[in-house]
């Protein structure tokens, strides 16, 4: 390793891969995998590989800036500091602690999280601090506490590998946590016994690598999973000894589950095989080692925390938890979500796994924290909390690290109680997002690689993030910011020195009056010197003495409940909360791509990530397209009872007739129309307030435009009087996808207008065919490229890879620019297509030319051909289905 660089932790994923950043002297950073960190072993994703290219300084917010008549002005902190603090006093001063809320989010780092806690539940004395983690893990929490008495993730990374049977439900683990993936992957290569199932109503690329696929009816898993408790229960496969010393209420569950004994009506309700439904059950029964891992097609449902628990059941029926190779495994989504649980950020939660409901506790934590008050009741969750504040009785909102006018449910909801809000405060790393719109006041935070402290990923692993760049601007650390509020809101306890003093605070809580009732601790984390911080090596809770991390939990029986005994939960299944109906006769499924993290704020920006999926795109069946009146390639205007969006139709991603699928990427920044969130039915489950990201009730109908088009620009474009555009990065230029409804015989002017052209520029080329309806045109500037537009009637346009390509060179050759307007190069060339590897950017059409021409019979033949899946195995999936596909057609 070179002597510059530096291990830290990927800022993505909660798969947790450990890092190596190196700046480099031209200014870029190089960055690799950490073979010495536990949890990825030296592997990293394409996202993570694309760090480098998204920390320069584009696009980020590194001033604070205070609104004024509706305009942001830059300020200094002191002014800012000064609003935020005196209107967080003012508000409480005369409406009490409960009209104020801190919003924030499980990409924090444990030591910000920690503060904006005890600052709102301990010194401002209301719980109303909530984080995104309630979009997305707070169901497992509610149903590690209901099963467990605490909320523990009992097992690690390693049971993937010495599993028999890998299980994974709701969960695109091949494009979501990939480095884990890769490497069951690589175990199942090694022992070809062991067995992967994947249930998801989907067709996903983690499907591909797959020995069984249950594409259930979505919303049924607790059918299945009460069928598979009956099933186990009377195959013999119970561990009697186990369920009767360590365990409570079997048979409560079983009564319930006796409802979905006939494995026949089970797989009936669930839309599955009925066949391939027993072998899932005869497998899971036959496997003593066997890891459930489950994600947001479990989580995000109305009846998420019962999914859960379903799953749970199951293995505390059969005693396979916390032994090597078994046991649920809850995958967590956000770098730091699990953080974010052991501060307690959740506004039902307290600090240190205490409980706000639990009077000795609350006095505990007061009492370490010296605190004046200490919040006596749960606060909002995210959706009411939101509501809570349009109607007024929360009156100012500080956001930190989130988006929530993107990512939470009824989005527009979300838009119109920040337009209502006395005072919303939002910190953030970038300078435009659909969030930041709404501040009064901005507040910069450094960004990963400036910042520093500790995150803990899905095995319970803390690991540091470590600072290797300046400060950029007046960039300051996001627990500074809070403890200068805190302290000018005139509260003791916030005099931090640095991360390192907040983390050792933490860890001294969660020792605190803890006669062995949590068994989240920290002790032998606590007392450490700066250096020792500094160089901790990665190490998964609880510590109780220095260096002895704990590897699982529950092995022995124990479990977090007062009389040692996890807890059955009876299920009883239901459905979706609104089904669909005629007006809305689609089910609305909503989720992530391989190569963009949530709103694209930071992997939009880096220019090989943008190719892979470049549009926001609604997938489905191709009958739901007929009967919709939608085509493939064509854009769609898909509709909820709560709003809209424009997507572009297309098939192939796997979906079942009745759904269709939406990216959750794509925002105001990126996009005209393409907020999903603005759709999302915003129904909680009842136990944990997690919104049903995966089932709203939607139709889909054409979007009718006059023209498609696409333009390439050096330059940023500003397209509002455009239907419809895109924006795709493109290093080098902006690549925008855009559709008209104005006659195309006005194109030219509409493009001259745009590109800021005037009729006489001599090196404005145009091509226009009125007969088949297209226009095309170029602009060089000293012999360069600065822009060109392609519009035709139909979505027929030429490839843009090889005309971004001409936007690197300083001059164009001659060739270059007679080709121009075609639209490809002289000597031909087929297009290469969208990308499938991002790491050697290998394009699908790429990829299906060599299987075809050179008769290549697996992956690795395709690699060894044109690279494509050779570095971090991402888009090995892809390639299998390609493969799979070209040899059919052949
Ligand atoms: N590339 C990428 N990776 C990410 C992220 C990202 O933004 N981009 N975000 C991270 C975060 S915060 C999270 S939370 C995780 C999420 O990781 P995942 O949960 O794996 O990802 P999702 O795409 O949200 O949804 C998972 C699957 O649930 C399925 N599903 C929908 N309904 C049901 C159902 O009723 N039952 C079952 N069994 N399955 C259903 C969907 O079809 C989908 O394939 O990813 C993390 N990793
Ligand atoms: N429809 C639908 N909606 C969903 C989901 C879904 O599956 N479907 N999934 C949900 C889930 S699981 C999640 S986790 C959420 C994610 O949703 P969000 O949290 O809203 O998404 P991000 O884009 O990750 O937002 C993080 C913001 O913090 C900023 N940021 C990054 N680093 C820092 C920092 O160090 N300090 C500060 N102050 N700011 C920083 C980023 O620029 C960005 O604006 O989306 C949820 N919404
Ligand atoms: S798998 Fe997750 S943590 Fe690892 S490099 Fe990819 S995004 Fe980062
Ligand atoms: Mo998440």
């Amino acid at each position: 390793m070179p002597a510059l660089a530096v291990r830290t932790t990927c800022p993505y994923c909660g798969v947790g891969c450990g890092v190596t950043a190196t700046p480099q002297p031209d200014g870029t950073l190089a960055v690799a995998g950490d073979a010495a960190h536990p949890a990825s072993l030296g592997r990293l994703c394409v996202k993570g590989a694309a760090l480098g290219e998204t920390v320069d300084l584009r696009g980020r917010l590194l001033q604070p800036a205070i609104r004024e008549q509706g305009e942001l002005r830059d300020t200094d902190w002191d002014e800012a500091l000064g609003r935020v603090a005196g209107g967080f006093r003012r508000i409480i001063d005369e409406h009490g602690p409960d009209a104020v809320a801190l919003y924030v989010s499980g990409q924090m780092l444990t030591e910000d999280y920690y503060v904006a806690n005890k600052l709102m539940k301990g010194f401002i004395g209301s719980a109303n601090i909530d984080t995104n983690s309630r979009l997305c893990m707070s169901s497992s929490v509610a149903g590690h506490k209901r099963a467990f008495g605490e909320d523990i993730v009992p097992g690690c990374y390693e049971d993937f590998e010495l599993a028999d049977l890998v299980v994974l439900v709701g969960s695109n683990a091949a494009w979501c946590h990939p480095t884990l993936y890769q490497r069951i992957l690589a175990a199942k290569a090694e022992r070809p016994q062991m067995k992967v199932v994947v249930i998801d109503p989907r067709r996903t690329a983690t499907v591909e690598l797959a020995d069984l696929h249950l594409p259930l009816k979505p919303g049924t898993d607790t059918w299945l999973f009460n069928g598979l408790l009956a099933y186990l229960a009377r195959s013999g496969a119970a561990d009697p000894g186990f369920v009767e010393r360590h365990t409570d209420g079997l048979d409560a569950a079983l009564k319930v589950a006796a409802d979905c004994a006939d494995p026949v009506a089970v797989a009936r309700a669930c839309r599955v095989d009925p066949a391939l439904l027993l072998e899932f059950f005869e497998l899971f029964a036959s496997s003593e080692k066997v890891v459930t891992a489950y994600s947001q097609g479990v989580n995000q449902s109305s009846a998420g925390t019962d999914k859960v628990n379903g799953i749970i059941n199951c293995h505390l029926l059969t005693g396979r938890i916390g032994r090597p190779g078994m046991g649920p495994f809850s995958l967590t989504g956000q770098p730091n979500a699990m953080g974010g649980r052991e501060v307690g950020g959740l506004a039902n939660m307290l600090a240190a796994h205490m409980d706000l409901d639990k009077p000795a506790q609350r006095d505990a934590v007061q009492s370490f924290w010296g605190a004046p008050r200490i919040a006596s009741k749960p606060g909002l969750k995210a959706v009411d909390l939101f509501r809570a504040v349009e109607e007024g009785r929360v009156k100012a909102v500080w956001i930190i690290a989130t988006n929530p006018v993107v990512s939470l449910p009824d989005a527009d909801q979300v838009r119109r109680a920040l337009d209502r809000c006395e005072l919303v405060v939002v910190s953030d790393v970038v300078a435009n997002t659909d969030t930041n719109d709404f501040a009064d006041v901005l507040l910069p935070a450094l960004a990963w690689g400036e910042k520093d402290g500790t995150v803990t990923n899905s095995e319970r692993r803390i690991s540091r993030q470590r600072a290797f760049l300046p400060a950029p601007g007046a960039a300051r650390a996001d627990w500074q910011v809070l403890c200068e509020v805190a302290q000018r809101m005139g509260f003791d306890g916030f005099d931090f020195a640095s991360a390192h003093a907040i983390f050792d605070e933490h860890a001294r809580l969660s020792a605190w009056r803890n006669e062995g009732e949590r068994m989240f601790r920290l002790d032998g984390l606590a007392g450490m010197s700066r250096r020792e911080y500094d160089e901790l090596e990665p190490v998964q809770w609880p510590v109780m003495s220095k260096g002895e991390g704990s590897t699982r939990l529950f092995g022995d029986g124990r479990f977090a409940y007062a009389d040692g005994k996890a807890r059955f939960v009876p299920i009883v299944p239901r459905a979706p909360a609104n089904a669909t109906d005629q007006d809305y006769p689609l089910a609305l499924n909503t989720g992530r791509v391989r190569d963009q993290w949530h709103t694209m704020t930071r992997t939009g920006k880096a220019p090989r990530l943008s190719n892979h999926v470049p549009e926001p795109f609604v997938d489905m069946h191709p009958q739901d397209a007929l009967a919709s009146g939608v085509r493939e390639g064509e854009l769609a205007r898909v509709s909820s009872r709560w709003g809209e969006m424009v997507a572009r139709v297309q098939h192939g991603g796997g979906i079942a007739r009745g759904s269709v699928f939406v990216p959750i990427h794509w925002n105001g920044q990126t996009a005209s129309h393409a907020r999903v969130g603005a759709l999302v039915n915003p129904v909680v489950d009842p136990v944990s307030g997690e919104p049903e990201f995966k089932h709203t009730p939607v139709c889909v109908q054409p979007f009718a435009v006059a023209w498609h088009g696409f333009i390439l620009s050096r330059s940023e474009l500003a397209l509002d009087d455009a239907a419809n555009w895109t924006r795709i990065e493109g290093g080098t230029h902006h690549r925008y996808e855009v559709a008209g409804r104005s006659h195309i015989a006005r194109a030219a002017g509409w493009a001259r207008k745009l590109l800021e052209v005037s009729d006489e520029d001599a090196d404005w080329l145009e091509y226009e065919d009125q007969g088949s309806g297209m226009f095309r045109a170029a602009h060089i500037v000293d012999g360069r490229l600065e822009s060109c537009l392609f519009v035709s009637r139909l979505p027929d346009l030429p490839a843009r890879e090889w005309l971004g390509g001409l936007f690197a060179p300083e001059k164009l050759d001659a060739g270059d620019r007679a080709s121009l307007l075609a639209g490809r190069a002289r000597e031909g060339g087929a297009p290469a297509g969208p990308t499938v590897c991002s790491c050697f950017g290998v394009g699908r059409e790429t990829i299906r030319i060599a299987i075809r021409e050179k008769n290549l019979p697996d992956v690795a033949a395709v690699t060894a051909c044109v690279k494509a899946g050779g570095n971090c195995g991402s888009c090995v999936p892809e390639i299998r289905k390609l493969l799979a596909e070209t040899h059919v057609t052949q």
